[in-house]
């Protein structure tokens, strides 16, 4: 067996060592419409986006594969399974975020869908990114944390938080990602990401509900290494250049203080 190396994590880790703050943005293969993708990929390409986060909690479309075809044909932008569940697995993209919710205490998400998963992402080209999954309640029941069944860490519980992300450190997880859920009300805190990322040593990835950004520009500040923007994209794409150039500011001011 070998360990498939595509070099997504090492451009994780990199950001965490040297605090260069990345933007992702996440498609829902559901929502995109195939004759938007060149649309949505110039933009991106534009405003030098790092990542796209490929995926949804429930997918209803077998749109998986297209999608991902068309951003390889346009851009060379890393594409990133963020898997709702064991189906939407792809071996078009370039990695996989091999997601435990450790937030819940739903022992299929924590273990078992791994365990049937395991053989096929072994023989796979994806790099497998084994990352904690966090939901933290985001004032509005999630399509995550119903499918999920499970409850989220309370929004005004930072200490929860940062002890699920350091318990999810020492089991060994790579990454964490906090997040309110596809289209929350109310974005994770900037007290919660500082209690986070002051623990971690690993990469931080947050989102979930973030519309703005002033938003995305604290949450660097406070400790995200990755800011994921999904939902407020598809109702206005011309946010991506403004929320990509917010995160990336942070990259100057480090360069420039
Ligand atoms: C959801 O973190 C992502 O899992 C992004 O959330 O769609 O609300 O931006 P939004």
């Amino acid at each position: 067996m070998t360990t498939i190396d595509n070099g997504i994590y090492k451009s994780f880790a990199e950001a965490k060592q040297t605090g260069q703050k990345k933007f992702a943005v996440l498609i829902d293969p559901d929502k995109v419409r195939l004759d938007n993708m060149q649309q949505v990929i110039d933009q991106a390409k534009e405003a030098q986006v790092d990542y796209f986060f490929i995926g949804g909690s429930l997918v209803v479309n077998n749109m998986l594969d297209h999608c991902l075809e068309s951003i390889k044909k346009k851009c060379d932008i890393p594409m990133v399974l963020f898997p709702g569940n064991s189906f939407q697995i792809s071996y078009k993209a370039d990695a996989l975020l091999f997601l435990s919710l450790i937030s819940g205490r739903n022992a299929e998400l924590l273990i078992g869908k791994h365990v049937i998963t395991a053989p096929y992402l072994r023989v796979s080209p994806l790099e497998i990114l084994s990352t904690g999954y966090m939901l933290v309640d985001g004032g509005v029941s999630t399509t995550v944390s119903y499918m999920s069944n499970t409850q989220p860490i309370p929004a005004n519980k930072p200490d929860v938080a940062m002890c699920t992300a350091l318990a999810g450190q020492m089991l060994g997880l790579k990454m964490m990602y906090m997040d309110a859920g596809s289209g929350a009300q109310n974005p994770i805190s900037k007290d919660m990401i500082e209690s986070v990322s002051g623990t971690l040593d690993i990469p931080l990835i947050v989102g979930g509900g973030i519309r703005t950004p002033e938003k995305a520009f604290e949450n660097v500040q406070a400790g995200a290494d990755v800011v994921v923007v999904g939902n407020a994209l598809e109702k206005d794409p011309s946010l991506l250049k403004d929320i990509a150039q917010a995160i990336h500011s942070a990259n100057a001011q480090r360069a420039n203080p």
